[in-house]
């Protein structure tokens, strides 16, 4: 199975990889188990290293090869897991030029599933604005003239890329794609109690509204994920700070019940079978 993930910068792509890997490695997700390790997974085991001496992952180069591939047992089943890990700057930079990088674009139309990557900190909805905001609407000369940068994809909301990315994705591709949303740092969501789909539905409703227009193309879970298990700029509080990076991290699945970082693999497993 190849599984593509999809984010910009920073969005928690090789976070999640690197405590899947530690998730699977040391057997705490029910039924899904490393066989063999197929490539080399040097970055995974240096992520897990960083998580346990609570730092972040570094950011993936533009040029990284990097990949997670594996095969698993799932039950009597045998599975062969091919997930590239590509810079999130390449995914920009597609989106903001309009024109596919190649590789990205094969990648797209082979595969059998996505993970999309939203970071929840990034989007936790504003309770009120910012001053600054209501300095430059309120001012006497803040006529739309002068300041106004001219447009371009760059500018547009972190809703409205999601949308423009899946939109360009399905131009490419006569197939479906199941897709798992991947709400990474979900230790830092403050309405957490609504469970990861509400949370969309409040938080990045455009996106939410066209996955669920388009389900038939893409059929869709989302998932709230804490990979690093808190935030370590903070500091972790000393019952995590104790815990294995693979015991602090966790997934809040669709149903909002926590579970492991196994879960939207589980889940994609099952949408393409
Ligand atoms: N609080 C919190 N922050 C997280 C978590 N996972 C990732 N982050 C933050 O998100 C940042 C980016 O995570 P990465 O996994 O490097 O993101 P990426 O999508 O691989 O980024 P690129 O390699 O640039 O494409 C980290 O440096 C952390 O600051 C988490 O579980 N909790
Ligand atoms: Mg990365």
């Amino acid at each position: 199975m190849n599984f593509l993930l999809l984010g910009e910068q920073a969005t928690g792509k090789s976070s999640l990889l690197v405590a899947l890997y530690g998730t699977l490695v040391n057997q705490r997700a029910e039924n899904l188990r490393i066989v063999r390790t197929i490539d080399d997974v040097e970055f995974l085991s240096r992520g897990l290293l960083a998580f346990g001496r609570q730092e972040s992952v570094r950011r993936t180069e533009v040029d990284s090869q990097a990949r997670l591939i594996v095969e698993l047992a799932r039950g009597e089943q045998r599975v062969s897991l091919d997930i590239p890990d590509r810079s999130g700057e390449l995914l920009k930079h597609t989106l903001d030029s309009r024109l596919w990088d190649p590789d990205l674009l094969e990648q797209v139309v082979s595969a059998d599933g996505a993970m999309l990557f939203l970071r929840a900190d990034r989007l936790e909805p504003l309770e009120h604005p910012q001053p600054a905001l209501i300095a430059e609407t309120a001012g006497e000369d803040a006529s739309p003239s002068a300041a106004a940068p001219a447009w371009s994809p760059a500018l547009m909301e972190p809703d409205a890329r999601a949308v423009d990315l899946l939109q360009a994705l399905l131009a490419q591709r006569s197939r479906p794609l199941p897709v798992a949303v991947i709400i990474s740092a979900w230790d830092s969501v403050s309405a957490a109690a609504l469970g990861p789909r509400e949370w969309l539905s409040q938080s990045v409703l455009l996106l939410d509204q066209y996955l669920t227009s388009n389900v038939a193309r893409l059929p869709h879970a989302v998932f709230g994920v804490s990979a690093q298990g808190g935030d370590f700029t903070a500091g972790l509080p000393a019952n995590l700070a104790g815990e294995d990076p693979w015991d602090r991290a966790y997934v809040v699945a669709p149903s909002g019940q926590r579970d492991t970082l196994a879960a939207p693999i589980i889940w994609l497993l099952d949408a393409v079978s």
